[in-house]
């Protein structure tokens, strides 16, 4: 089996990394607009940012252009909630005018509703450690079903809550800049535990939400990120090998199993139990559509634990650092279908490049060529061998406010001149669009 007809061929961004306006039409701050001070190179900050709120219409007309068939796009909760139950109904609207837009243009909007930027309001109240947190984002995430479900019918509820909350409270590289302070191990696991299930119940709380009041028949899902090893041989001892490595029995928040097996299979990986309850897993585990995966690389090559003999001397490396390793995708799709059963769709995959405009007036990015070549082949390989894959969104549409990394960082498929708001299409946007043509590599 190949692609399919109506293979999803994406592309995605975040609100926070490309809107700007951060104080406009009554937008409240958020963690990233108020905390990010000291934290983010250079100082930059998402205030402008590729001023996406005010050029949305170019965007999805370079979109078009390209040719993508689905945008996938964050709502920003303090954008559209200045407290736990004001609407700011301006704010609102700027996401009913970009869903129309994309749907004029005809491309498919698939909405996240969480990526990363908690309003201070709820971060001053106990952020994720508060068990209210539920509640104020299922009022968030009724306000945007309502709002957008009538044109909107593929939705993530959460991005990366690996990130959100291992970088956001353990490791402090992200907002809010926490790093976990604990007396001993036990309690260490009680908070991260904690704000782990608040998550997840919100996410269980919102697929019943959606699943009741949309409009349109909803498919449902996260995007999630987590260690995934590739096999190191093509037997099947080194395939099981790699998938007992991928989900550890005593897994951690970057592990795929910590998030997916109580929200897909409803069981509770070893540091949950005892923690959470049966009746809050009943309320974790909702049927899903689809699993969602952000995948940059494999984690064979990662050093962040330390020294890795798999790592050799000058290895092909992004601008991030992050190893090439262009059977990632093959690898995630099989392994996450194998354990969880779900039609399979890459949220993310991309790579960070040196870009600039040369002195032809144009952006050539051939080593982002080479990377979406390989990767995406994986994945189209997976898929020949039966996995159901339903579609890949490139990371990201356009450059954009890299977090702690400010704008050096360029993944976008559009460069992004920063002093002018100018937009350059790069040449693998040129590649993508043939590959979308053609409807494979
Ligand atoms: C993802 N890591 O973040 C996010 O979903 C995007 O917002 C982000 O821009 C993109 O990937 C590129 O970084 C990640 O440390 C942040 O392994 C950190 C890691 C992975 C993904």
């Amino acid at each position: 089996m190949a692609l399919s007809k109506d293979f999803l061929w994406g592309a995605a961004s975040a609100a926070y990394q490309v809107e700007g306006a951060y104080d406009e039409d009554g937008k409240v701050p958020g963690i990233w607009d108020a905390l990010s001070a000291g934290h983010v190179a250079h100082g930059d900050t998402g205030n402008v940012a590729c001023d996406h709120y005010h050029r949305y219409k170019e965007d999805v007309a370079l979109m078009k252009e390209i040719g993508i068939k689905a945008y996938r796009f964050s709502v920003s909760w303090p954008r559209v909630m200045s407290g736990p139950d004001t609407v700011n109904e301006k704010g609102l609207a700027f996401y009913k005018d970009l869903v129309a837009e994309l749907k004029n243009a005809g491309i498919e909007p698939m909405v996240t509703l969480f990526h990363w930027n908690l309003p201070m309001w709820a971060h001053e109240e106990g952020g994720w450690r508060n068990p209210k947190v539920v509640d104020w984002f299922l009022s968030y995430a009724k306000v945007v079903v309502d709002a957008l479900s009538g044109q909107v019918s593929r939705w993530m509820t959460f991005n990366e809550p690996a990130c959100f909350i291992g970088l956001g409270y353990v490791t402090g590289g992200h907002a809010p800049f926490e790093t976990l302070k604990a007396a001993s191990m036990e309690e260490g696991m009680d908070d991260l535990v904690l704000l782990s299930k608040h998550v997840l119940l919100a996410h269980g709380r919102a697929v019943q939400l959606i699943r009741e009041r949309a409009v349109l028949a909803p498919q449902v899902g996260m995007a999630l990120n987590g260690a995934l090893y590739e096999p190191k041989g093509s037997d099947e001892a080194a395939v099981k090998a790699a998938y007992d490595r991928t989900f550890p029995e005593n897994p951690i928040f970057f592990d795929i199993n910590w998030w997916a097996d109580p929200a897909i299979l409803g069981t509770l990986p070893n540091p949950m139990k005892g923690r959470i309850t049966d009746e809050e897993l009943m309320v974790i585990c909702q049927k899903l559509d689809f699993f969602g995966y952000n995948c940059y690389q494999s984690s064979n090559y990662e050093e962040y634990a330390g020294p890795n003999p798999d790592v050799y001397p000058g290895m092909p490396r992004t601008a991030m650092g992050w190893t090439i390793t262009p059977d990632a995708l093959y690898w995630a799709a099989r392994t996450f279908h194998a354990r969880y059963g779900l039609p399979f769709l890459i949220t993310e995959n991309g790579m960070a490049n040196l870009d600039f405009v040369m002195s032809d007036g144009k952006v050539h990015d051939p080593q982002r060529i080479e990377y979406m070549k390989g990767y995406i082949s994986g994945l189209q390989r997976a898929a020949e061998e039966g996995v159901p894959v339903i579609g890949y969104t490139y990371w990201s549409i356009m450059d954009n406010f890299e977090w702690a990394e400010g704008y050096d960082k360029r993944f976008g498929l559009i460069y992004v001149d920063y002093r002018t708001q100018k937009r350059t299409l790069k040449d693998s946007a040129y590649f993508y669009a043939d590959v979308i043509r053609k409807g494979g590599i």
